[in-house]
């Protein structure tokens, strides 16, 4: 049977004198996998343990148990990586609120050391076929560091909070890094569309790195990135709510409370959950309704108070409840009840039941189960649910009486306007949710997540829509007496570089193109839109025949001069453009013109990216119009926009130097728009190959990266010698 590895910060165990195993909804998801996987699950066991022989002992326990394996932190682990980074700094950052956000140094360390931590016990309790699901914002990094360990190990990776804007996400010190460690994942899942948007828009931002619509492009492999929204453990709760012991709890509670209503509110004490403002809606519905048979029973969990933003709010918390109470309470009335501690599982199910009403309304929440579980918890009655339209859950609960959180009054008329509600209305805004929380519960969250993580994941290296050369054509090659090999330079060799600058050849490239130089199978020609000056400053050094400018200019490799394809090419459209293009250029900041002799090129990669893109766009239409009837050709290509005489073509060129040296073979490698014109030549002679991935092309080959060019080229090179 397959396995799968659950790797969470926490195990859901509390270890006390004895090991109990704590049941939330994702254990009761992933117990029901059972039948299909062998489940195994790595995570902190909570507290510090320093004594050898104890961990010993638990470890044993939870093995033999459960099929568990702890990590042990120590004090200071427990410090930085928890408390720390991920839950003073991270957790703030990914809610949206930067104010809380608290960085230091060390706690990145210790942040990095319990990640690797994690993904060496992985390492040891992972088989290669193994698939790996990480769960929450704790282990951000774990997947790029088990990705560069297996290559091949099959990951998953699900974030349970949201994932904020890029304007957000931006204050991180360590946003870089955090992006880069996620993107080891093979898939990577939200509860909501709103946070795949937003890391996608991330990643571009700052990582540069573009993305299709379902996945993100990363080396030669792809990260998939999609929906999926937790559930509730629905049969846990159905199990209960079918006994007795349900029902006679139920029936104490109503006598408790009879003759009043309740709102109920059940979260941990955290300031994502809009606790103070939704006290505050309270009071105002207090005040003008002068309402004393309602009751709002607060469940407040004791949550991180070693973080004082937690203690603050708790202090705040308090003080408001008292004040409330303090105003409105009558005799034999007080209007809050205020619990700061947790309940038990079957009378939380017999609050959620006995409720008129449950508001749900954080100021920002990943998804929020208690919204979910309140719903199923309805069973003789309709109760009424208040949500946020800021939790993930308000996405699919679409029949709930939804607020906005910070708008206190509106809270405080939905109160009125909820316990005011008839019966029917109340149903008829239920039973829909109902329908869809029992359906998509955390059985089906697992389920749906796994079966999109395992056939994606097929070790295919690389997605290519087209085949690296075929035999037929290497036979071609092999026959051929004179052959040549045009070679476009930025984005086929080279990767491609934000500062074209950047780009000159080194390392591996540097490699190739010496051999190459010293090889005598092919004439090799560097075939780039590069300025003249540019390419003989980068390849003089290797000897090889260059063409220049998008193949209007070229220079054989011992000749001191470069010789133009015509000297007939009208090239006065150049100065009634130049101003205009500026004029394009001084309005998209980062972005600039390059002028060659026969061409000019607009370039955005560092211009904002989405703003680049859209004038781009624009600047492409608008040239269309203006140069209609002139021998000028638009090329979008890679970040950049060329406008260039018609001579200006490599197809033309690749064309005229074949004739004129008679080769009986030529291999046209590119990878954007402006190496398409050597792709689209008629000549059975020629030999198309694209490098990149999803793009339209005329070529006949394709290698998905220069990566992959560069073996492949080093391959030819071997199978060509004579
Ligand atoms: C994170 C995200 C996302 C609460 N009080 C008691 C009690 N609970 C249980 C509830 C519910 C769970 O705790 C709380 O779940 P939430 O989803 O509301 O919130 P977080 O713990 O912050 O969880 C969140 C979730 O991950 C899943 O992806 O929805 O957005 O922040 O199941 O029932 N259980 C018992 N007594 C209590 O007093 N027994």
């Amino acid at each position: 049977m397959q396995s799968l590895i659950i790797v969470s910060n926490r195990l859901p165990v509390t270890i006390d004198k004895t090991i109990k195993k704590s049941s939330g909804g994702m254990v009761s998801a992933l117990e029901g996998l059972g039948d299909k996987f062998n489940i195994r699950w790595i995570g902190w066991a909570g507290g510090v343990v320093e004594d050898p022989e104890k961990k010993e002992e638990i470890t044993t326990e939870l093995k033999q148990k459960f099929n568990f394996s702890p990590i042990f932190l120590n004090e200071g682990d427990m410090e930085d990586y928890y408390t720390g980074f991920s839950n003073s700094s991270l957790w703030p950052l990914l809610h949206y609120m930067p104010s809380n956000v608290r960085y230091e140094e060390p706690w990145f360390r210790k942040y990095q050391k319990v990640n690797r931590m994690f993904a060496e016990k992985v390492l040891d309790q992972s088989d290669p076929d193994d698939i790996v699901w990480i769960h929450d914002y704790h282990l951000m990094l774990l997947p790029s560091i088990l990705r560069k360990e297996r290559p091949d190990m099959t990951i998953g990776f699900f974030l349970h909070t949201p994932f904020p804007s890029y304007e957000i996400f931006r204050c991180h010190p360590k946003r870089k890094e955090l992006l880069e460690g996620l993107l080891g994942a093979d898939l990577i899942g939200f509860h909501t569309f709103g946070y795949l948007r937003h890391f996608r828009s991330t990643v571009l931002r700052i990582l540069g790195i573009e993305s299709e619509f379902d996945h993100i492009p990363v080396e030669n492999s792809r990260c998939f990135i999609d929906v999926f929204p937790i559930g509730i453990n629905s049969k846990k709760f159905q199990e209960f709510l079918d006994t007795n012991a349900f029902t006679r709890r139920l029936k104490a509670l109503r006598k408790v409370y009879s003759g009043k209503k309740i709102v109920l509110s059940v979260e941990r004490l955290d300031y994502t959950k809009g606790i103070p403002r939704r006290l505050e809606a309270i009071d105002l519905f207090l005040e003008e309704t002068g309402r004393n048979d309602v009751i709002f029973l607060f469940i407040s969990i004791p949550s991180r108070q070693s973080v004082p933003e937690y203690r603050e709010l708790r202090q705040e918390v308090e003080m408001k409840v008292s004040q409330i109470n303090g105003k409105h309470s009558t005799i034999g009335q007080v209007p809050v009840h205020f619990f700061f501690r947790s309940v038990n599982f079957e009378e939380l199910c017999a609050l959620y039941a006995l409720a008129d009403a449950a508001t749900v309304t954080p100021l920002i929440d990943g998804m929020n189960l208690v919204a979910k579980e309140y719903i199923f918890c309805q069973k003789e009655k309709s109760g009424a649910l208040i949500l946020s339209e800021f939790a993930g859950a308000a996405q699919e609960l679409c029949q709930a009486y939804v607020v906005n959180p910070y708008y206190i009054r509106q809270i405080s008329d939905t109160i009125k306007q909820a316990l005011d509600a008839d019966e029917e209305e109340k149903r008829r805004r239920l039973l829909p949710m109902k329908k869809r929380v029992k359906k998509h519960d955390a059985r089906f969250w697992a389920e749906s997540f796994l079966a999109s993580l395992t056939p994606r994941c097929q070790k295919v290296p690389c997605p290519v829509q087209l085949p690296g050369l075929s035999p037929e054509a290497m036979t071609q090659i092999g026959h051929a007496q004179r052959r040549a090999l045009f070679l476009d330079y930025d984005g086929t060799l080279a990767e491609f570089k934000r500062i074209p600058e950047n780009a000159a050849p080194s390392g591996e490239v540097e490699k190739i193109l010496f051999s190459l130089s010293r090889q005598n199978q092919f004439d090799v020609y560097i075939t780039s839109g590069r300025k003249r000056e540019e390419m003989d400053r980068w390849f003089s050094k290797f000897g090889l025949n260059l063409i220049a400018e998008q193949g209007f200019c070229y220079k054989e490799k011992n000749a001191d001069d470069w010789v133009f394809i015509t000297h007939e090419a009208d090239l006065s459209w150049k100065d009634n453009l130049r101003d205009f293009l500026k004029l394009h250029t001084g309005m998209t900041p980062g972005s600039f013109l390059e002028e060659k002799t026969a061409s000019f090129v607009w370039h955005y990669q560092n211009a904002d990216p989405d703003f680049g893109i859209w004038k781009a766009h624009q600047l492409v239409s608008e040239l269309q119009d203006m140069l209609s009837n002139l021998p000028v050709k638009i090329h979008h290509a890679k970040k950049n926009v060329v406008i260039a005489s018609v001579h200006a073509n490599k197809g033309a060129m690749v064309s005229h130097l074949m004739a004129m040296k008679n080769y009986d073979i030529a291999l046209c490698i590119g990878d954007d728009d402006t190496d398409e014109s050597m792709f689209l030549l008629s000549d059975p002679k020629t030999i198309g190959i694209n490098v990149g991935v999803g793009k339209e092309t005329g070529a006949d080959f394709q290698y998905p990266s220069p990566k992959a060019l560069l073996s492949f080229l080093e391959k030819l090179l071997e199978q060509t010698q004579t």
